[in-house]
């Protein structure tokens, strides 16, 4: 069935319909990632969650990120999912990671981490409370103040415990960390890992969602639960996961966050007078600018992940290709980039719902329209790029990724992610990240 949304929904109605999902996903202190499939608290999703409340509600987006840094490991690392006690079911939830030694007292957690947009997310609060001054102001730049610290053993957590070489590119050791879990990306090194023994399991997001195609498969869950039981089994040691870690990737997109992020903070630092830590950040903003570009493809002008396990580059057409579009880069590079990804393969395709880049290109052998991070378009990712095109000055792009996304949310479902032909809602419906997205875009 095509949603095409009738006609006569408004901006205002776009608004109050995003709003209402966010309240009803509230747990208290913390936005459930989505109702029933994700009844817990995602790391990048309440970054992305925090833009949207930052909007409507600047105290409250100041909590979102406050109780995520309460779940930060004593090594720096944010996990993927802080547990809410009284959140609903979840597989993997918090018996089968375990306990370690990092993880912070009274609060049950995973064991991996997720791409570090959080600094970004603290940006837009800054920026949202000095627009509306008084007390929205200074809870902002109170918290600010108060977790600089925090942010930067985050950031430097990432670039000594995931680039134990400096390369400039942050290494991953399980699909899930990326936040595009079965993407194509992964289908190499995955082929690789050898699943040992994992205690038995019976999933629950299959339950939740209409077509099981929507999913990854039961073999790549059985890998993935492979590679949680290596990390406990070591007590989630980040040296001592090196040499048996069955999945090393370099992830190029994770890379340009970084990028992106560490230059974002660096100005919140410069802003509070923290001058060593800011030029400390900006050091890891040039060095892994460095490393999204080293992993260009001269061929498509498309940037790689690495296999660290083979050596070798993963040249699939994902939008992880457009990592520089993030991090930022040499003119020339951007420019080439921005017209690729309004190309033909990519927003220009002429079959599309709405001009948005897919997940995977629909021009891909790869390209699978239901499938989860093989096809969908996800729409709270189109306002990553609108942020970083703005700043980049490309203004067209954001524009176009502005009006084309709320064309695909006035459906008011606020789905997970999208079919890219049809423009028909897929996964989880109120999903958190995609009402904010559509607050962020209403401004
Ligand atoms: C595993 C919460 C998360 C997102 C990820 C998305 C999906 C989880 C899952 O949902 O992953 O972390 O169970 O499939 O891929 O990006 O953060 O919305």
């Amino acid at each position: 069935s095509a949603p095409s949304a009738p006609a006569t929904v408004t901006d205002a109605q776009i608004r109050s319909a995003a709003i209402d999902v966010l309240r009803r996903n509230d747990l208290g202190g913390m936005t459930a990632a989505a109702p029933d499939l994700y009844p817990h608290q995602w790391s990048w999703d309440a970054a992305f969650v925090a833009i949207g409340l930052a909007r409507i509600d600047v105290p409250r987006a100041v909590t979102e990120l406050d109780t995520l840094l309460g779940a930060q490991w004593r090594t720096g690392m944010i996990p993927h999912i802080r547990f809410a006690a009284q959140g609903g079911d979840y597989f993997p939830g918090p018996q089968r990671w375990g306990r370690a030694p990092a993880m912070p007292d009274g609060v049950w957690t995973s064991g991996i981490t997720q791409p570090p947009v959080h600094a970004i997310a603290l940006r837009h609060i800054l920026d949202r409370g000095r627009e509306n001054g008084g007390h929205d102001q200074q809870i902002a730049e109170e918290f600010a103040a108060a977790t600089f610290d925090r942010w930067l053993a985050w950031h430097r957590w990432l670039a000594t415990a995931r680039d134990p070489e400096g390369v400039g590119l942050v290494e991953i050791h399980h699909g899930w960390e990326s936040g595009f879990d079965n993407s194509p990306r992964w289908d190499g090194p995955y082929s690789r890992v050898v699943p040992g023994p994992v205690p038995p399991f019976e999933r629950r997001d299959t339950a939740h969602v209409a077509d099981l195609a929507e999913r990854p498969s039961d073999d790549e869950y059985r890998r993935y639960l492979w590679l949680l039981e290596q990390k406990r089994s070591v007590g989630y040691d980040d040296a001592a996961i090196l040499p048996i870690a069955a999945f090393r990737v370099r992830d190029v997109f994770f890379s340009a966050i970084l990028a992106a992020a560490s230059d974002v903070l660096a100005g919140i630092g410069e802003e509070l007078g923290r001058l060593p830590e800011a030029a400390e950040l900006r050091a890891l903003a040039r060095r892994f600018r460095a490393g999204v570009t080293s992993t260009i493809d001269p061929i498509t002008g498309l940037a790689r992940d690495q296999d660290v396990l083979t050596g070798k580059w993963i040249a699939k057409e994902t939008i992880a290709g457009f990592a520089p579009l993030i991090s930022g880069g040499f003119p020339d590079l951007l420019a080439r980039q921005s017209r690729i990804i309004r190309g033909r393969r990519w927003m220009g395709h002429p079959g599309l719902a709405h001009p948005l880049p897919s997940s995977t290109s629909p021009a891909s052998p790869d390209f699978r329209p239901c499938t989860y991070w093989r096809g969908p378009v996800w729409p709270f990712l189109m306002v990553l790029f609108a942020w970083a095109a703005t700043r980049d000055g490309d203004l067209v792009l954001a524009k176009e990724l502005r009006g084309a996304s709320l064309d695909q949310l006035s459906d008011l479902t606020f789905a997970e992610y999208y079919e890219p032909f049809t423009g028909a809602p897929l996964g989880s419906r109120a999903q958190s990240w995609t009402a904010a997205a559509a607050l962020e875009w209403l401004g």
